[in-house]
């Protein structure tokens, strides 16, 4: 395959020339484009959303365009900002104060949106879950954030465990209504509030969002952000997303994952771009059909779609008028280099990979677009992030290194705590460095290249899964004594789950016992944590300290020297 780097195109920022200047940039300089610099307080809806509003020149722009196989719906950032004002006043209403913790669990529609910046506008922090979360995934996150209400539909409302909730005192129901007084009526509550409200104005070191996030032990980690991430998403959106005015963007992320609302929600719409929203499920033609309808310019994606369209092949490509696309990014996981070759023959644009995580709340390292690309590489950190490899004394390491990724301290966009667990949050870090968890080298131009994940996190199909929750869930089957669970490589989602369980006295392998494993993870904690392949094993190796060792699971299973064993249980 050709190797060769695939030469920069102009972007409307040439980051080159703020390289020249690297050392120099300062972060102050963005924070100057905020109403922070004149009041000295700031909130992230206000910015994303009222700015353009108050604008003659933007308020009758499309800020939603929201586009469902069975619905479209646009919103301007004018009616965007009444509709969340709207849903702050049904929120004070009902008692919810800054610093609340307020949760949406519902599919992509635009009342999530009208919600989640109804949200930030009273100053609650906000914790989008996944709608294909099942009862024990919600229970945890809403038990551990202590969530005060829940935005959720009816028909999900049956993941919800309520008498096991004791914090969760409201339930906003968006699109029918049960009984009960604790039950809030989404569609007649709004039509009773307010267009007007008066913002709760925030200091940029004020929580804002809670996503939680999956490590290799423990719970779920709930991974706390602050106002202060808008001057990382402002600039990544304009150096990285390379957005401009007239664009219209999709990002294909749920607001449930960071993409979803980083550059679903913030960096877009604080450069008052045009945000498509997708509902419904995924397929090549639906997806290409959302491009060439809407005109879609700039394209966020993730390397487990972008396979899927590759093995659709090309000729479904060519069935579609995708000349609007002038700028396509990818995150989540690896890109492999033949589905950038792939996308040049496809759409005759090159994707640009970027990195970041959870933790980083945006983008640090990327393929910017006056970037040449290496196929296979992450790119090169923005102005204003030191990435670097270290080991694990926090020594840099010099180029074509293999060591631990990490980036200084100090970008806007760094998550500040971890929810209730200080010690989880410093186990990040070595003196001044954030240690990603990724192993990566450095090349001699300064391009790092992902080589794998040092802990025991999965990724499958770009969503992280912890091992132990999954682990958890397997061992509360009635037939199931022990389990432990790996990652295991996969051509199409990259990695799939795979389990081994040991069986409880009286049960026998069968057919029907696996499946009936799989489901039971399936209906407990979401589809994407099911195991795919199960494989009985009379033990579950363990360090003497009780510790599985899914390392040596996965030696065996790929076939690879298993290495130092010394700690493995007689
Ligand atoms: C935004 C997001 C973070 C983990 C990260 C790494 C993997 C992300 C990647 C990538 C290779 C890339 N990852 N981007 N691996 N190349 N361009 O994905 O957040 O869900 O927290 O996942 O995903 O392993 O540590 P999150």
């Amino acid at each position: 395959m050709n190797m060769n780097p695939i030469p920069a195109r102009e972007g409307n920022h040439n980051l080159q020339d703020y390289e020249k200047t690297y050392n120099g940039f300062n972060w102050n300089e963005m924070k100057k484009q905020f109403s922070w610099n004149s009041t000295g307080k700031v909130n992230m809806a206000y910015e994303a959303i009222d700015r353009h509003a108050e604008n003659p020149d933007t308020k009758d722009k499309v800020a939603l365009l929201y586009s469902a196989p069975d619905k479209e719906e646009t919103l301007t950032f004018n009616e965007l900002s009444k509709k969340s004002n709207q849903f702050a006043n049904v929120l004070k209403k009902h008692q919810i104060e800054k610093g609340d913790r307020v949760f949406l669990f519902m599919p992509r529609s635009p009342e999530f949106y009208m919600s989640f910046l109804g949200i930030l506008k009273v100053g609650a922090i906000a914790g989008p879950l996944f709608e294909a979360f099942m009862e024990q995934a919600v229970h945890d996150r809403l038990e551990d954030s202590e969530a005060k209400m829940l935005i959720t539909t009816p028909e999900l409302l049956e993941r919800v465990p309520q008498d096991k909730l004791p914090y969760l005192k409201q339930i906003v129901l968006v699109g029918g209504m049960k009984e009960g007084k604790q039950y809030i009526s989404f569609d007649q509550e709004m039509k009773k509030a307010s267009e007007n409200f008066d913002i709760e104005w925030v200091d940029l070191e004020d929580g804002m969002l809670i996503h939680y996030t999956s490590g290799s032990t423990g719970k779920p980690k709930g991974v706390y952000h602050v106002h202060n991430a808008m001057i990382q998403h402002l600039a990544t959106g304009q150096w990285v997303l390379d957005l401009k005015e007239d664009d219209v963007y999709w990002c294909t992320a749920d607001p449930g994952w960071v993409t979803g609302t980083s550059y679903g929600i913030f960096a877009p719409w604080l450069n008052g771009v045009t945000n498509v929203i997708r509902g419904g499920r995924f397929s090549p033609e639906d997806w290409y059909g959302t491009i060439e309808k809407h005109k879609v310019t700039v394209w966020y994606s993730a390397p487990t779609a972008f396979r899927k369209f590759l093995s659709a092949g090309s000729e479904v490509a060519s069935k579609f008028d995708l000349s609007s696309l002038r700028h396509i990014l990818s995150v989540g996981e690896p890109l492999n280099p033949e589905v950038i070759h792939w996308g040049i023959e496809a759409f005759n644009k090159r994707i640009h990979d970027n990195w970041w995580m959870t933790e980083t709340g945006g983008q640090l390292i990327s393929n910017y677009p006056s970037l040449d690309i290496k196929p296979g590489s992450m790119g090169k950190p923005i102005p204003g992030v030191e990435a670097a490899i270290i080991d694990n004394e926090g020594n840099k390491l010099p180029p074509n290194q293999m060591g631990n990724l990490a980036i200084k301290k100090g970008w806007p966009s760094m998550m500040r705590q971890i929810w209730k667990r200080p010690e989880k949050y410093e186990s990040y870090f070595i003196g001044d460095w954030y240690v990603s968890g990724d192993s990566a080298y450095m090349d001699e131009d300064g391009y790092f290249w992902f080589q794998g994940r040092l802990d025991d996190v999965i990724n499958t199909s770009g969503e992280r899964v912890g091992p132990f929750e999954v682990e958890s869930k397997l061992i509360e089957h009635p037939a199931v004594a022990e389990a432990g669970v790996i990652g295991k490589p996969d051509p199409e989602r990259g990695e799939i789950i795979k389990a081994f369980v040991t069986l409880r006295e009286g049960h026998q392998e069968s057919d029907d016992l696996l499946e009936d494993i799989r489901l039971f993870v399936k209906n407990g904690l979401s589809a994407h944590a099911a195991p795919r392949e199960i494989e009985i094993r009379e033990t579950i190796p363990k360090t003497r300290s009780g510790k599985i060792m899914r390392r040596l699971l996965k030696s065996w299973e790929l076939g690879l020297p298993t290495g130092d064993t010394s700690t493995l249980e007689e």
